[in-house]
């Protein structure tokens, strides 16, 4: 297939594409490189030593003979650029990445806001018009997140996208329909992902558009079987206060002797999935689209369940790191269960990697060899969800100010 990867410089649009080319698809990468922007704006850098685009793609054409393609675009704002692209190159499949991604970014400020809701928005809704007027049937494969669901306990299995209702009619009856599951954004940038799933729906509606979204829970680890070929094939990995997710957060800190920062009680419920997980699952909806005219196909990209506290416990136990409890700068629920329904992809095939497994050779393979190259000031998670909280977020978790709550 001719596949374009729509932010294919990223987290996990950089290994994708890698992934797909080896399976010997025709790859396109289109990005603007905002995320190599945003880490100069916040002053941090990816744990590991990353190349330019250009030059990660030469690497892989060294290594394996085939060539990944690349293509300046921006999504958001190039629409007659995007546009003319697609016309010219008519891509089978999209895998679309194009978007900002991270809650505490998103939440940094009004400026923020503003960025993450008109990229995001924008991004999503110029690919649906162009292939839409283009009259191009792509299969779109999108990014969105578990985070659409929103983190309240329910004690009732999360379904994959859609919720069997029964409305009472006026005249007595109950008629069953199934609904998009309520959407629940926990920031700014989730709540994007929520108008996202709308468009989508839309758009497969009123146009026939074959459209696959994929609700992932936390990416953690860093690097796939295509990554580890070449030392300059590296993957991206933040530990930063915004872009840092939380397991990976707190396999640095433990690399580096810093306390892993638990938010709050540390009683926050979340669905994760390895990075090699991650990728064999875009593969996996790439090879299963939906027919056209068809309702939007979603699946719950996530293998296993875990509370904060406990990552930060069997991290712990593992390195030896302090385990610190700090105010949390996030408005969420401090406790949560979370069941969720995940068949799908097993049913297609996934063997997940389970963090038991994986933990500890990432700990030394990726954490303690990079360690030099951690700037410790840019660890805490500064950014506050609200004014108020902002006022007790602490900016120096392993020094005097340290506090604890309980
Ligand atoms: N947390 C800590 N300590 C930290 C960092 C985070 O306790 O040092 C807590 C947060 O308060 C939160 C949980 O860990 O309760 C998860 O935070 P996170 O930063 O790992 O994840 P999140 O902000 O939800 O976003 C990430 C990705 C996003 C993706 C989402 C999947 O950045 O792109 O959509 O995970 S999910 O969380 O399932 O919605």
């Amino acid at each position: 297939m001719k596949i374009a990867v729509m932010g294919g410089d990223g987290f996990i649009g950089w290994p994708t594409s890698l992934h797909l080319s080896d399976a010997g698809h025709e790859i396109h990468i289109l990005d603007n490189l905002s995320r190599r922007w945003i880490d100069t704006e916040l002053g941090v850098q990816s744990l590991t030593p990353m190349d330019s685009i250009q030059e990660r793609t030469r690497i892989w054409h060294a290594e394996t003979g085939r060539r990944i393609h690349f293509h300046l675009i921006d999504l958001a704002k190039d629409y007659e650029l995007l546009k003319k692209w697609l016309a010219e190159h008519r891509p089978d499949a999209i895998v679309h990445f194009a978007e900002q991604r991270a809650a505490p970014y998103s939440m940094k400020s009004d400026r923020h806001k503003n960025y993450t809701v008109n990229n995001n928005v924008n991004a999503t809704h110029n690919l649906l018009n162009a292939l839409v007027e283009l009259n191009l049937d792509a299969h779109l494969v999108h990014l969105g997140t578990m985070g659409v669901y929103g983190y309240s306990t329910v004690g009732a299995a999360i379904p994959e996208g859609y919720l069997p209702v029964g409305i009472d009619t006026a005249d007595g009856r109950t008629v069953s329909q199934e609904i998009l599951y309520p959407a629940n954004p926990g920031s700014i940038y989730h709540m994007t992902k929520c108008l996202d799933q709308l468009l989508f729906q839309f758009y497969a509606k009123n146009d026939g558009l074959r459209i696959t979204d994929l609700h992932q829970g936390i990416v953690w680890g860093t690097h796939t079987e295509q990554t580890r070929r070449h030392e300059q094939l590296i993957n991206r990995f933040d530990y930063d206060g915004d872009y840092g997710t939380v397991l990976n957060r707190f396999l640095i800190q433990a690399a580096i002797g810093y306390p892993l920062t638990v938010h709050g009680t540390g009683g926050q419920t979340r669905a994760f999935i390895h990075i090699q997980d991650s990728v064999r699952c875009i593969e996996l909806a790439l090879k299963n689209p939906p027919a056209r005219g068809a309702r939007v196909e979603i699946y719950n990209q996530m293998t296993e369940t875990h509370r904060v506290r406990d990552l930060a416990e069997m991290i712990a136990k593992m390195s030896g790191a302090e385990v610190v409890r700090l105010p949390n700068p996030r408005k969420e629920a401090p406790e949560n269960d979370l069941i969720v329904k995940n068949e799908k992809f097993l049913d297609l095939g996934l063997a997940p990697i389970t963090l038991e497994a994986g933990l500890l050779s990432e700990i030394v393979d990726v954490a303690r060899k990079y360690a030099y190259r951690v700037d410790r000031s840019r660890v805490p998670a500064i950014s506050a969800w609200t004014k108020d909280l902002a006022a007790t977020v602490n900016h120096d978790p392993e020094g005097k100010r340290l506090k604890s709550v309980s």
